[in-house]
C-alpha cells in the first residue's frame, strides 16, 4: 500500500465555504491491530460452530467480515464518545432507501487494511474473489436516489462530518430480476436469510411508534381498523459507516418495526392465543419489502405507514440524542440539521412541529421557526407522476394530530399568501398544502418546501426547472430557500475499488491525493499529450474490459470480446431515460447491415440493464425487445460478430462496478428536462468512458466541465422539448426519414417477434400513434451523427485516449465529498469533528 494514501483525507476543495470547511480537519494515519489469524481462527470456529471439514466460502466470508469488524468496532465507539464529548451540530439523513451494495471490500479499503488482509489471504491460502461474491448486495433501495444516500454517507465520513443515515431495515430489497423468454420476471431479494455480519441491533434503544388506528394486511392489501390506537416498536439496527482513513466511523441507522410485547391480547383476539401471535405479523410486514416503483406514486397505505415509522422512529431518537446534552430546546437547529431525501420523509415537518408543541411545550411561532431552521429538502424528480399526494383521510386515521398541524400550517400560508397577492385565488390554489376536489389530498412537495429552510434540486438544470416550472408559485414566494446542489459520487467505491487498474495508473502519475480531493484529477490534463501515459490508460480499459468478459463468461455463459468497443446503458428502465432511442440506434445500424453486407462498421457489444418497476407493463416490453432483438442479432450471419446486444439481468451495485470500468461508450440520453441529475454519467466519466448525451441533467455540467468538444451531446434541448409541445408530430419523421421508418417496420413486421407476432405493437403506437411524448423520434436522427463522430474517434486511437484523459482529469467536481462540502456550507452548517 502507498504510505501516501494514508496520509491523505482531503485538503480544500475549490469552493468557497467548502474550502474553510475542508482545511478543518487533519487527519494521519490509524494505527490498528492488525487482524491477526488468531481473530479469524476464532470467528471461523465459534461463531458457527462449524467442523472445519465443513467450512466454505460463505463462513469465510463471515469470519473474515466479522474481524473487520472488530477491528473497527474500539474506532466506531470512539467516533460516538467524540461525538458525545464534544456536542458538535449533528447531520441526519433521513431516507427511505440506501442502496449500499457490498461491504467487505469497501471497508477494508476504507480502513486501510488492505496489506492485513492480503496478508491473510495469502497465508490461508483463501479465494478472496469467492469469499467478496458470498456477501449478498444490500439492495435497500430502487435506483439513484438510494444509491445518492450510500455516497453521501461514505464522504461525511470520510470528511468527518458528525452524521447519521436513517432508513428502513427491509428484509427484501429490491427485487431480484431474471429473464424469461425475454420478459423481466421478479424474484423476493432475501438478502438476510443469513446472519449479516455489519449490522449490530440495538433493542434497548428502540423507540414506540402510536398510530391513530391499527392496521392489518391481508392478500397483500393495506387494510386500517378505525377507531383501535395501536403502538409499534422501531427496533434500530446499527452499520457502521467507515470514513476514508478509519478516522470516523459514523452510523447508519435502519429501524425494524416490531409488535410490542405488552400486546393486548385481549383485544385483538378474545383470548385466541394462537391467533393474537399470527396478529403481531401486522406490525412486521412493515419493514419487510422495499417498494419497487421509482417513477410513480402508486398510493398505497402500507408506504404511506412506513414514511410515517421512518420519520417517527428517527425523529424521536435524534431528539433523546440532543435532549441528552442539550437543555434549551431553542438551540436545536445549532446542533441537529436534518436532510429529507425527497418527500418520502417530509412527515418530519409535522413529526416535528408535533413533538416541539406537545412534548416541549413550546408556543407555536417559536415551534414552526426551529422545525423550519433544522430541516431542509432535496427534489429528485419533475416527472408530476412520482409526486406524492397522500389521501387526507389516512392521516385523519393514522395520525390524527398531524392532520391538526398541517391544516393550521396551510391556513397561515394561505393567509400570508391573500395578504401578499390580494385577490390571486389561483395562486393560493397552487400553492395550497391540500389539493380539493373528491378525496382530499395532501401534497407531500408542497409540505417540505413550505416547512423547511432549504429546497435543492440535484443538477443546475433541474433546479432551474423546479424553481421556474414545477413549483413556480412557491418558489416566488420564498426564493432564498430555493438552491441548487449538483450531485456527485464516491470516488472511493467508484474508482479506487471497482477500477484498481485505472486507479493504479492514476495514483503513479500524479500520487493518490485525488481518493479524497477529486479535483486533483486536473493534474491529467497535460498527461493526454503524452504517448505512455496514453498507452496506459489503454491497457486499464483493455483490463477492466478482459476482467468483465471472462466474469460474464463464467457467470452467464455468454462470450463478448474485449477487442470491441463495449457501449454501455445501465439504468432503471422508463420512457423517459429512452432506453428505445437506444434500441432504435441498434435497429438502424442492424438493417444498414442488412442492407448491405459489405457496409464497413466498426464492431461493438452494446450493453443494457436495468429493471422495471413491475407494474409498468411498457417498460416490461422493452426489455423482453432488448432481448428478442439481442437473440434475433446473435442468430443472423450477416451481422454476427458485428454488432452484438447483452441484456444483463439483475443490475444491482455490484453489477455497477463491474460493468462501468470496462465500459468505453456511456449513453445518457434521456429527453432533456427529464432526468433531474443523473449519477452513473459521473461514474462513466471518471473511469474513462466518452458520453454519448443529451444535454439533461449534471451530463450538462460534466460536458462544460471537460469541454463540448470532448462530448458527444445531441438531440433537443429542455427549451425545445417544452416548445415542440404543441406542433410536434412523430409522423413527420417516420414519413421523410427512411432510416427511422425502417427501424419502426422492423418492430412491427414481428423480424425481431416471429415467434410472437404482435408482441410489440405498443412500442410503436407509443412512438407513433400516442404522440412519442419522450421525442425518441424528434432525436434519432442525431443520435445517430453523434454516433458516428464517436466511431470517426475510435478508429484514431490516440485521439479517442486523448479524450478519454481529458474527462478523466475534468470529473474531479463530480465527487460526492464536493457535493457533501457544499451541503454542509451551504445547508447545514456543519462542520468536521475530528475523532483522535
Ligand atoms: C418515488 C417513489 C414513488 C413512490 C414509491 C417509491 C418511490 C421511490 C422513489 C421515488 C423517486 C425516485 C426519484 C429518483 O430516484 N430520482 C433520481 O435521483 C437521482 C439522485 O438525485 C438522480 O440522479 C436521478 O436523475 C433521478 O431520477
Amino acid at each position: 500500500m502507498n504510505s501516501d494514501r494514508t496520509r491523505t483525507v482531503a485538503r480544500a476543495l475549490r469552493m468557497p465555504g467548502a474550502k474553510e470547511l475542508l482545511r478543518q480537519y487533519a487527519c494521519g494515519p490509524v494505527q490498528f491491530a492488525g487482524t491477526n489469524d488468531a481473530l479469524y481462527e476464532r470467528h471461523l470456529m465459534f461463531d458457527n460452530v462449524v467442523d472445519p471439514m465443513a467450512i466454505g466460502p460463505r463462513e469465510r466470508y463471515e469470519a473474515i467480515a466479522r474481524s473487520v469488524r472488530d477491528i473497527l468496532s474500539q474506532r466506531w465507539l470512539r467516533t460516538e464518545h467524540t461525538y458525545r464529548r464534544e456536542n458538535p451540530k449533528r447531520v441526519y439523513y433521513l431516507s427511505l432507501e440506501f442502496l449500499i451494495g457490498r461491504s467487505l471490500a469497501n471497508n477494508v479499503m476504507n480502513l486501510l487494511c488492505d496489506p492485513v488482509v492480503e496478508r491473510l489471504i495469502e497465508d490461508k491460502g483463501l479465494d478472496w474473489l469467492g469469499v467478496l461474491e458470498q456477501e449478498p448486495d444490500a439492495g435497500l433501495g430502487n435506483g439513484g436516489l438510494g444509491r445518492l444516500a450510500a455516497c453521501f454517507l461514505d464522504s461525511m465520513a470520510a470528511m468527518q462530518i458528525p452524521a447519521m443515515g436513517y432508513g428502513l431495515r427491509y428484509e427484501y430489497g429490491i427485487f431480484r430480476q431474471s429473464i424469461r423468454d425475454g420478459w423481466q420476471n421478479e424474484q423476493p431479494d432475501h438478502w438476510l436469510r443469513r446472519p449479516d455480519p455489519w449490522e449490530v441491533a440495538r433493542p434497548q434503544e428502540q423507540v414506540e411508534v402510536r398510530l391513530g388506528c391499527s392496521f392489518e394486511v391481508r392478500g397483500g392489501t393495506f387494510g386500517a381498523i378505525p377507531g383501535q390506537p395501536s403502538v409499534l416498536l422501531g427496533i434500530p439496527y446499527d452499520r457502521p459507516v467507515v470514513g476514508f482513513g478509519g478516522k470516523t466511523i459514523n452510523t447508519l441507522r435502519l429501524w425494524a418495526a416490531a409488535a410490542p410485547e405488552a400486546f393486548d391480547f385481549h383485544e385483538f383476539s378474545a383470548g385466541d392465543f394462537v391467533g393474537a401471535l399470527a396478529e403481531r405479523l401486522s406490525a412486521e410486514t412493515l419493514t419487510r419489502v422495499l417498494y419497487p416503483d421509482d417513477s410513480t406514486n402508486m398510493g398505497q397505505g402500507l408506504r404511506f405507514v412506513q414514511e410515517y415509522f421512518l420519520v417517527a422512529c428517527s425523529l424521536a431518537d435524534l431528539v433523546r440524542r440532543f435532549r441528552q446534552s442539550n437543555s434549551d430546546w431553542r438551540t436545536l437547529p445549532d446542533k441537529v440539521a436534518i436532510q429529507l431525501n425527497d418527500t418520502h420523509p417530509s412527515l418530519a415537518v409535522s413529526e416535528l412541529m408535533r413533538i416541539l408543541l406537545d412534548e416541549a411545550r413550546l408556543g407555536w411561532d417559536e415551534a414552526w421557526d426551529l422545525t423550519r431552521q433544522t430541516l431542509a429538502y432535496t427534489n429528485h424528480t419533475l416527472l408530476p407522476e412520482a409526486l406524492e399526494k397522500w389521501p387526507l383521510r389516512w392521516f385523519e386515521l393514522l395520525i390524527p394530530r398531524h392532520l391538526d398541524i398541517i391544516l393550521e400550517i396551510n391556513r397561515r400560508l394561505i393567509e400570508d399568501v391573500r395578504a401578499r397577492f390580494p385577490g390571486d385565488e389561483g395562486k393560493v390554489e397552487r400553492v395550497s398544502l391540500v389539493e380539493e376536489g373528491e378525496g382530499r389530498k395532501i401534497r407531500m412537495a408542497n409540505l417540505a418546501i413550505v416547512g423547511s429552510h432549504s429546497t435543492n434540486g440535484v443538477a443546475a438544470i433541474h433546479s432551474g426547472l423546479l424553481r421556474t416550472m414545477t413549483v413556480r408559485d412557491l418558489a416566488d414566494l420564498f426564493a432564498e430557500r430555493f438552491n441548487n446542489k449538483t450531485n456527485g459520487v464516491t470516488p472511493r467505491r467508484w474508482l479506487r475499488l471497482a477500477n484498481p487498474a485505472l486507479a493504479g495508473i492514476i495514483t503513479e502519475a500524479i500520487g493518490d491525493r485525488w481518493i479524497t480531493d477529486l479535483a486533483d484529477l486536473e493534474k491529467l490534463k497535460p498527461l493526454a499529450d503524452d504517448k505512455s501515459f496514453r498507452e496506459a490508460i489503454y491497457k486499464a480499459k483493455h483490463s477492466a474490459k478482459s476482467h468483465f468478459a471472462e466474469w460474464l463468461r463464467l457467470t452467464s455463459g455468454v462470450s463478448v470480446d474485449p477487442a470491441l468497443i463495449f457501449d454501455s446503458q445501465v439504468k432503471r428502465i422508463h420512457e423517459y431515460k429512452r432506453q428505445l432511442l437506444n434500441a432504435l440506434r441498434v435497429v438502424v445500424l442492424y438493417n444498414r447491415l442488412r442492407e448491405d453486407p459489405d457496409l464497413e462498421m466498426t464492431p461493438r457489444t452494446f450493453f443494457f440493464a436495468g429493471k422495471a418497476a413491475p407494474a409498468y407493463h411498457l417498460a416490461k416490453l422493452i426489455i423482453k425487445f432488448l432481448n428478442n432483438l439481442a437473440g434475433t442479432i446473435d442468430g443472423d450471419p450477416v451481422v454476427r460478430g458485428r454488432l452484438k446486444v447483452v441484456f444483463l439481468p439483475e443490475y444491482c451495485v455490484s453489477l455497477a462496478e463491474r460493468l462501468i470500468p470496462a465500459t468505453d461508450v456511456s449513453n445518457q440520453i434521456s429527453t432533456a428536462g427529464f432526468e433531474a441529475s443523473g449519477t452513473s454519467n459521473m461514474k462513466f466519466m471518471m473511469n474513462g468512458a466518452l458520453t454519448l448525451g443529451t444535454r439533461d441533467g449534471a451530463t450538462i455540467e460534466m460536458a462544460e466541465a471537460a469541454g463540448e468538444d470532448n462530448f458527444f451531446l445531441f438531440g433537443l434541448t429542455a427549451e425545445q422539448v417544452a416548445d415542440s409541445r404543441g406542433w410536434y408530430n412523430p409522423h413527420w419523421h417516420y414519413d421523410n426519414e427512411p432510416e427511422t421508418r425502417a427501424a419502426l417496420d422492423l418492430i412491427s413486421s414481428d423480424h425481431v417477434s416471429r415467434y410472437e407476432p404482435g408482441v410489440f405493437g405498443p412500442l410503436r403506437d407509443v412512438l407513433l400513434t400516442h404522440g412519442d411524448h419522450y421525442r425518441h423520434l424528434a432525436d434519432l436522427a442525431d443520435y445517430l451523427a453523434a454516433d458516428r463522430r464517436l466511431l470517426e474517434l475510435y478508429a484514431d486511437p490516440d485521439a479517442w485516449a486523448r479524450k478519454v484523459i481529458l474527462n478523466i482529469a475534468a470529473s474531479g467536481r463530480f465527487s460526492s465529498d464536493r457535493t457533501i462540502a457544499e451541503y454542509a456550507a451551504e445547508i447545514w452548517d456543519a462542520k468536521p469533528c475530528p475523532v483522535q
